[in-house]
């Protein structure tokens, strides 16, 4: 009954967006072992990555879970695969959904399918600004505040959406 505190960030900019992050948010909590502590705004942003894709709606979930993380890491590949996702050659191409682990309690992991703090979490804004809004005293391990990361995080086109 190790309970950890993990951040989950959904991504989606094919097939209705906000619907597929919607349904993932369900399906997240559906999960035996994983209850949702926290959840952000929606935000929209343009693609980082090749040009020529929709724009994205991204945001970040906090659960409580005794999950280990490689386990949590593949119930939410499940998910994005229920929900369409496609892997396609093109490197950092458009998608149904995607859905990282971004942080694991305070834990640094690097095994072969999961790198945790999740690569260009400290840099990306569609990560850092929904995740200040749930967690606005965090530290990411090895990388600093949360609130150092923002400030230092142009938007970059990030726009909040109305409920
Ligand atoms: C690669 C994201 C490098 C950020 C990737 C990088 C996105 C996105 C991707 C997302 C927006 C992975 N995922 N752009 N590009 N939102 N806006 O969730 F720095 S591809
Ligand atoms: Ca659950
Ligand atoms: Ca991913």
């Amino acid at each position: 009954m190790t309970k950890v505190i993990a951040y989950i960030g959904l991504g989606s900019n094919l097939d209705s967006p906000v619907a597929q992050i919607n349904t993932a948010r369900q399906a997240i909590n559906a999960i035996d072992a994983v209850q949702e502590q926290a959840f952000s705004s929606l935000y929209r942003s343009p693609p980082m990555g090749p040009q020529d894709q929709p724009d994205y709606v991204n945001a970040v979930m906090a659960v409580s879970t005794d999950k280990e993380a490689i386990a949590l890491l593949r119930c939410l590949q499940k998910i994005e695969l229920e929900q369409g996702r496609v892997r396609k050659d093109e490197r950092w191409g458009a998608r149904t959904l995607d859905l990282d682990i971004l942080l694991y309690g305070d834990q640094l992991l690097e095994l072969p399918d999961l790198l945790v703090p999740h690569y260009g979490l400290a840099e990306r804004a569609f990560v850092l600004y929904p995740l200040q809004e749930i967690a606005p005293l965090l530290s990411i391990p090895g990388k600093g505040s949360i609130a150092e990361l923002v400030a230092q995080c142009p938007l970059e086109g990030l726009q909040r959406l109305a409920q």
